[in-house]
C-alpha cells in the first residue's frame, strides 16, 4: 500500500475546507485544473512580500532576487523530468503555447509539401489545430493514428500511419477524455526509426505518474503548472538543445535578443531566445513549490493512489447499468481519468445537478471534438482524480448519480 494518505493531504489545500453549495466538496474535475496547497499559495505570497522584481533587468537587489528564483525554478524542472541541461527547459504560458511554439517555430521550418505530421484521434484542440495550420500552410499531410474498442492505440496502427515521409509525431502521453495512457516509449522508437521527430503532450499524465525525458527520448515534451498544483499562466516545454538551438525565435521583443541594429537582430542562447518580454515569476516561483510537494510524497505513490480509486470507481461504475464508461475499462495503461455517458440524460444536465451536491466534475466535448465524432457521442462528462482524492469523494459521486437519476423519475 502507498504511505499517500489523502485524508491528510486534504488539510493542506484551504479550498477544500469550504462548502460548496451547503456540500463537503468532492471535487474531481483534476483534468481541468488541480487545486493549490498552502505551500504553494505561502511560496507565491513569500515572493511578492520579500522578492519580487523584474529579472535580468538590473542591477539592484530585488531584479537579482526575481532572477534567481527563476532560476531556481528552471532548475527545479530539469530535475523533475531529468532532462540534460537547464536551457532546454524554456518557460511559456501553458501546455497549449508550448505546442504552439513548437509548430510555428519548428514545423512552419522543417516541414514541407508531401510531408507527414501524424497525431492521434484523441488529442486535445491544442495539439491539433497548430498541426492543422502548418499542415495547410505548408501543403503536408495531417493524418491520424485511431484506437481500437478498448480505446487504445494498436502496434498495427503505429506501423500503418507512421512512415518514412512521417515529419512529426504529436502524441499526449494521457488522453484527457478516455484516460488512456499511450504507448509512446513504442511511437517514439518507431517514430525515430522512420526519421520523425516527436512530441509529446504531458499535460495529463506529468502531474500523475514519474516522467524521465532523456529515458524516452523524446524530442519536445509540454506540460501546464495549473494541472500538478501550481498556478494558472505558466507551462513549460522541454526541447532537445540541438533542436531548440536551430529553430527561430517565436515570439520576438525584449530579453530574447543578443544585439538589436535598424533592420537585423540576432538572438540570445537558449532558452532566453524563447521567453521574450517580461515572465511570470510568481508562477515559477508557485511551480517550483508544487513540484517539491508532488515530490515529497512521491510521483509512484500519486500513480498508485490514483490507480486504487480507478480501480474503485470503475467497480461501482460498471454495477450501474445505466451507465456507459468511454474509455478502458481495464487498469491497464489507464490513468485517473474517466468519461461516462448516462442513458438519457444530457452530460451538463449531470454536471450541473451534481454541483448542487458539491461535486465537481466536467462535461462537455473536453476540447477533443474529433474524438467525440470518432466515438459518435456529442459530450460526455468526466471525473477525473488527483493525490487529495478518496474513496469518500466516489462515494459521493456515485450518490450524486442515483439522486441525479431520480431528479429525472428514474429509479436507482
Ligand atoms: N493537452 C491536454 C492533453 C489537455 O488535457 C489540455 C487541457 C491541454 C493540452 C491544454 O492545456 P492548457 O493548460 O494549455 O489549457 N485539458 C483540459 C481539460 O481536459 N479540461 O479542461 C482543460
Amino acid at each position: 500500500m502507498p504511505k499517500l494518505n489523502p485524508h491528510q493531504i486534504k488539510e493542506d489545500f484551504p479550498i477544500l475546507q469550504q462548502k460548496i453549495n451547503g456540500n463537503r466538496l468532492a471535487y474531481l474535475d483534476n483534468s481541468a485544473t488541480t487545486l493549490k496547497p498552502i505551500q504553494v499559495i505561502e511560496a507565491i505570497s513569500d515572493y511578492n512580500k520579500k522578492s519580487h522584481g523584474n529579472p535580468h533587468r538590473g542591477a539592484h537587489k530585488l531584479s537579482v532576487l526575481a532572477t534567481e528564483e527563476y532560476d531556481l525554478a528552471r532548475k527545479k524542472v530539469k530535475e523533475f523530468i531529468n532532462a540534460k541541461h537547464s536551457e532546454e527547459i524554456i518557460f511559456t504560458k501553458n501546455t497549449t503555447e508550448s505546442l504552439n511554439l513548437i509548430a510555428y517555430s519548428y514545423g512552419m521550418n522543417f516541414i514541407n509539401e508531401g510531408d507527414e505530421i501524424v497525431l492521434a484521434i484523441s488529442e486535445h484542440h491544442s495539439n491539433i489545430l497548430p498541426w492543422q495550420r502548418v499542415a495547410k500552410e505548408k501543403k503536408a499531410n495531417l493524418k491520424y493514428m485511431y484506437l481500437n474498442a478498448n480505446s487504445r492505440i494498436s502496434e498495427k496502427e503505429i506501423k500503418e500511419k507512421i512512415t518514412t515521409r512521417t515529419k512529426i509525431i504529436s502524441i499526449a502521453q494521457m488522453s484527457n477524455v478516455l484516460g488512456t495512457i499511450h504507448p509512446i516509449e513504442q511511437i517514439i522508437e518507431y517514430g525515430h526509426k522512420m526519421g520523425a521527430i516527436i512530441i509529446v503532450d504531458g499535460a495529463q499524465s506529468v502531474p500523475h505518474m514519474p516522467v524521465d525525458v532523456q529515458d524516452l527520448d523524446v524530442d519536445f515534451f509540454g506540460f501546464s503548472a495549473h494541472k500538478m498544483l501550481g498556478p494558472m499562466g505558466i507551462g513549460i516545454l522541454y526541447g532537445k538543445k540541438e533542436l531548440l538551438e536551430n529553430m527561430p525565435p517565436y515570439l520576438t521583443g525584449g530579453d530574447m535578443i543578443e544585439y538589436v541594429y535598424e533592420q537585423e537582430a540576432t538572438f540570445a542562447p537558449i532558452p532566453y531566445k524563447f521567453e521574450a518580454g517580461t515572465q511570470n515569476v510568481e508562477g515559477a516561483v508557485g511551480l517550483r513549490a508544487a513540484i517539491e510537494y508532488l515530490e515529497n510524497i512521491g510521483l509512484n505513490n500519486i500513480q498508485k493512489h490514483e490507480e486504487i480509486l480507478v480501480e474503485y470507481a470503475l467497480d461501482k461504475m460498471l454495477k450501474l447499468p445505466y451507465i456507459d464508461i468511454q474509455g478502458p475499462i481495464d487498469l491497464y495503461m489507464r490513468g485517473g481519468i474517466i468519461s461516462f455517458t448516462l442513458e438519457d440524460i444530457h452530460p451538463h444536465d449531470i454536471a450541473s445537478i451534481l454541483d448542487t451536491y458539491g461535486i465537481a466534475i466536467r462535461a462537455g466535448h473536453h476540447c477533443a471534438q474529433p474524438l467525440m465524432n470518432y466515438l459518435k457521442i456529442p459530450a460526455t462528462s468526466r471525473i477525473s482524480f488527483y493525490l487529495y482524492n478518496n474513496t469518500e469523494d466516489i462515494d459521493q459521486f456515485i450518490e450524486g448519480i442515483k439522486k441525479v437519476r431520480k431528479w429525472f423519475g428514474y429509479g436507482s
